[in-house]
């Protein structure tokens, strides 16, 4: 535990109760103010809220079950998928548009009425005993009364660049054929799980931490696999992790978690649970698909249960360009793009115009971050005609290099090899919309 105990200052009456129920019920009250009397009728308070709290309605917006517009200009739909299209990025800003950023729901988006709205925390890891019926309750009021911190992160799924596998690689992976845009970067807000964890009554041999989310139970080959839920280790659960309610600047958007939604950064995107309901802290460590199954690396050179669960994110890099986009012969253009690492830092970004032959050094736009992309740019001035190929590879703090092939998993995660992106040269005159 890193930081020292905070003492909340509770915006009303209202929440000042549920700030002593809790304290009671994690074992922290005084016993100097309470009577008994008091404390059950702050309980069948407390039991009346968990009975309304079930106001969760599916999505009906669109087809994929995700509630925000996804025009074809930004959107690719993959299933219940939505994926960022790079070119979209251009001009955007350091960070992703909310209306931009892509969405991973493994059923659809649920709409969630934030007033009865409560999270409970509960497990043998906390004082108060193990039951889910034993819960530490916070509504949204409580966390918005606690100290807040913002954070700018991205999230990326672990698939992202899955479909490099078979189309630079000639392997077959399951899962969803995301190219390069299931990655997003936002500025969060919201309260640190370590303080929702202490005031919860987290005790020192607490292993584990689950957060579940709300939305449907995913049923996946006729099997019942249960709603969205993937253990985090206590020590990265007291570390950087937060609560957010917030998003570049308002609530959180219906499909990235609203109200609330968990944001592990630098991890795989499965560990930042949306819509987030309850969070089990155990004594003992704790497990689900999503950290057995799902989000390990399988097949030769794995071992026979698969490699680790999933932590961080692996490097990559992406052009601001579509696929194919075309280029005027003898111009001056620049190239953008963005790379990002789960393992520090950009430290700089090589790119080559002519299939990998040869490399130069890209402009970084921003101050590289840990947990953030860094933008950058390259001016090409393309003499021949015809296709070619562009490449960017970054390199991070840790000593991290994009490779050359990305190490097969049935899965096909963490692709962090270099992507070849096509593009096409032409005489001025038969020029397209390319004016970079
Ligand atoms: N409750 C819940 N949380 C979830 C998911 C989900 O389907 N349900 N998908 C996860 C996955 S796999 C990823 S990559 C990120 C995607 O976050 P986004 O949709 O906000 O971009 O959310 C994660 N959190
Ligand atoms: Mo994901």
């Amino acid at each position: 535990m890193t930081r020292a105990h905070h003492s909340a200052a509770p915006a009303d009456e209202t929440s000042y109760d549920h700030l002593r129920l809790r304290q009671w019920l994690a074992g922290q009250a005084r016993g100097d103010g309470m009577s008994r009397r008091r404390m059950l009728s702050l309980l069948a308070a407390g039991t009346a809220a968990l009975a309304l709290r079930t106001t969760v309605r599916a999505a009906a917006a669109t087809a994929a079950g995700i509630v925000k517009p996804l025009p074809d200009e930004w959107f690719t739909v993959r299933g219940t998928n939505a994926e960022t299209k790079w070119e979209a990025l251009r001009g955007t800003g350091h960070l992703t548009p909310s209306d931009r950023f892509f969405v991973r729901n493994h059923t659809s988006t649920p709409v969630i009425d934030p007033g009865p709205w409560r999270l409970k925390v509960w497990g043998s890891g906390l004082r108060g005993g193990p039951g889910i019926d034993q819960a530490v309750e916070f509504g949204l009021d409580d966390l918005r009364a606690l100290p807040r911190v913002t954070h700018t992160a991205f999230v990326e799924c672990a698939g992202n660049g899955r479909s490099f596998y078979t189309s630079q690689q000639g392997q077959s992976v399951t899962g969803t054929a995301w190219t390069l845009g299931a990655v997003g970067m936002a500025r969060w807000r919201g309260v640190r799980l370590a303080d929702v964890l202490r005031l919860a009554g987290i005790r020192r041999h607490a292993v584990d931490v689950m957060p579940r989310g709300l939305d449907d139970e995913y049923v996946t080959g006729g099997v019942n696999l249960g709603h969205v839920r993937r253990p985090l280790p206590v020590a990265k659960a007291l570390d950087d992790v937060i609560l957010a309610y917030e998003m570049n600047g308002d609530p959180l958007p219906p499909d990235h978690g609203h109200p609330v939604r968990v944001l592990v950064p630098s991890w795989v995107g499965i560990s930042s649970v949306k819509w987030v309901g309850d969070i089990e802290v155990a004594a003992q460590p704790l497990y689900s698909p999503w950290n057995t199954d799902f989000y390990r690396l399988f097949g030769p050179g794995f071992p026979e249960g698969g490699s680790t669960p999933l932590t961080r994110q692996t490097i990559k890099s992406a052009f601001e360009l579509t696929e194919g986009a075309v280029f005027a012969a003898g111009v001056h253009h620049v190239l953008h793009g963005r790379s990002w690492s789960g393992a520090g830092a950009i430290r700089k970004v090589e790119v080559s115009t002519d299939g990998g032959a040869t490399w130069r050094r890209a402009r970084l736009r921003d101050t590289p971050h840990r947990d953030a992309w860094v933008r950058w740019s390259i001016p090409w001035q393309p003499r021949t005609e015809g296709p070619a190929t562009l490449l960017a590879r970054a390199t991070d703090t840790a000593g991290r290099t994009q490779p050359d092939e990305a190490t097969f998993n049935t899965q096909g995660y963490f692709f962090d090899a270099v992507v070849r992106h096509p593009v096409l040269v032409q005489q001025p005159t038969h020029r397209a919309a390319t004016a970079t």
